[in-house]
């Protein structure tokens, strides 16, 4: 039949020449791509594409839009949250989803094995797929808070992943429904909480290894003003204070890594208050003595391997001169290598979800900074997949997890202590 068919192409095109008086093409050299099996699907012939084409998903990963599609399932959803009005400096990271995407865009299935890990996380067990953006208004950070606290309700408590746990033997428990594993593309890091209190939901506590120059853990009033609101405490520099203080963390065994920043005052008084928000601190410094290996083993060493863990990467981890795209820059970071070998080696923990956050690419033109989010992204998945389907004995008795969300933003308002009248750095 194939051959039949390129025959009477040949014949055709021998036709049209002769037609068109064209006595300079030769017949016995003519060589047509066969477009003519009839064997071949659309899908065949039209499906391939070249990194730079398409429209732009994550790593070319079929789009669903997973807020509104209840009936979709996933094992890994990339999920956008294009929000950046709780900045404490520059804004830009409401681009962050956009220019990741961007960035990734030679990832795909065809070139996605990893070879560090022994397999290609889009053609694996499990099913990926990128699931847009929560839709987050811009002009009122409050509700803001509220439309990402319910889209991740909806996107992590109320979706199914599709492996079979009836059919596994590894697994103690065979849940109905067990909430698909999750990599958010920020926005600032003010989203980690709306996440926290969905995982606390699904999981209880998790433990947080926060990638970052810095602590993240400021009570609201380490950015006071006399003008104060409710909304105005929900900062990317407070919202793991909020997280401890609404009970959605470990007491203690939380991680920083890479931390290098100015602290307040003329003290240690962040320090301390970063005790009593349950982390541990590696600094950024520490990889001068002890290289990326030694670095890698501290934080398996840290952290518990039978517990849920989060991972948390803000792009400022990374050093300025190889991640200029972000709001806040501290100097003295870690090299893209280095964050990746340390992310690499973190594949045998229960990761329950990640985000690579505060990537703002309109202040880096060369796609540097979203080119470092996307391959950390890829690592993160990839970890998540060669872990295997999520171990269900991680998932909170639902009985036991309190829902009640504390209203803690009311009290600090009412807090007359705070102290007032201090400008924000780029007065
Ligand atoms: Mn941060």
């Amino acid at each position: 039949m194939q051959l039949l068919a390129t025959s009477s192409i040949l014949l055709a095109f021998a036709h049209l020449c002769k037609a068109h008086g064209n006595h300079h093409s030769d017949e016995s050299s003519f060589n047509p791509v066969d477009f003519a099996d009839e064997e071949a699907s659309l899908e065949d012939i039209w499906g391939g594409f070249w990194p730079y084409q398409g429209v732009e998903t994550f790593a070319h990963l079929p789009h669903t839009e997973c807020l509104i599609d209840d009936q979709e399932t996933f094992d890994i959803g990339i999920i956008g949250v294009p929000f950046d009005t709780a900045t404490s400096y520059r804004p830009g990271a409401r681009f962050g989803p956009s220019g990741i995407r961007k960035a990734s865009q030679r990832q795909d299935m065809w070139r996605g094995f990893n070879f560090r890990a022994g397999l290609n996380p889009f053609d694996d067990w499990a099913k990926i797929i990128d699931c847009g953006d929560i839709p987050v208004t811009p002009m009122d950070n409050a509700l803001a808070l509220k439309q990402m606290s319910a889209a991740y309700d909806e996107l992590v408590l109320k979706r199914n992943s599709t492996f079979d746990y009836s059919q596994s033997g590894s697994q103690k428990t065979s849940p109905t429904r067990v909430p698909p594993r999750f990599v958010s593309l920020g926005g600032d890091h003010s989203i980690l909480l709306p996440i926290l209190r969905t995982l606390k939901k699904a999981y209880g506590e998790v433990y947080v290894v926060h990638f970052d120059s810095h602590l993240d853990t400021w009570a609201p009033d380490k950015y006071p003003s006399y003008w104060k609101s409710e909304a105005s405490d929900f900062t990317h520099g407070s919202m793991l204070w909020l997280a401890q203080q609404e009970g959605l963390i470990a007491k203690n065994g939380n991680l920083h890594v890479g931390l290098r920043t100015r602290i307040s005052g003329d003290s240690w008084d962040d320090f301390d208050e970063d005790d009593e928000v349950g982390f541990k601190r590696i600094f950024a410094d520490e990889i001068i003595d002890l290289q990326a290996t030694g670095m890698a083993r501290k934080i398996l060493d840290y952290l518990p391997h039978d517990k849920p863990i989060y991972v948390s990467v803000d792009i400022d981890v990374i050093d300025p001169s190889a991640a200029p795209g972000t709001g806040t820059m501290e100097v003295g970071g870690f090299m893209t290598r280095e964050l990746i070998y340390m992310l690499r080696q973190m594949e045998t923990l229960n990761i329950v979800g990640a985000d690579i956050v505060e990537v703002a690419p309109a202040y880096d033109p060369l796609d540097i900074t979203q080119l470092a989010g996307s391959q950390v992204a890829y690592e993160l998945i990839t970890s998540m997949v060669k872990k295997g389907p999520l171990d269900t004995s991680l998932l909170a008795d639902p009985a036991t997890v309190a829902t009640d969300e504390v209203d803690i933003i009311d009290k600090l308002i009412n807090d007359e202590s705070r102290i007032a009248n201090m400008r924000m750095p780029f007065l």
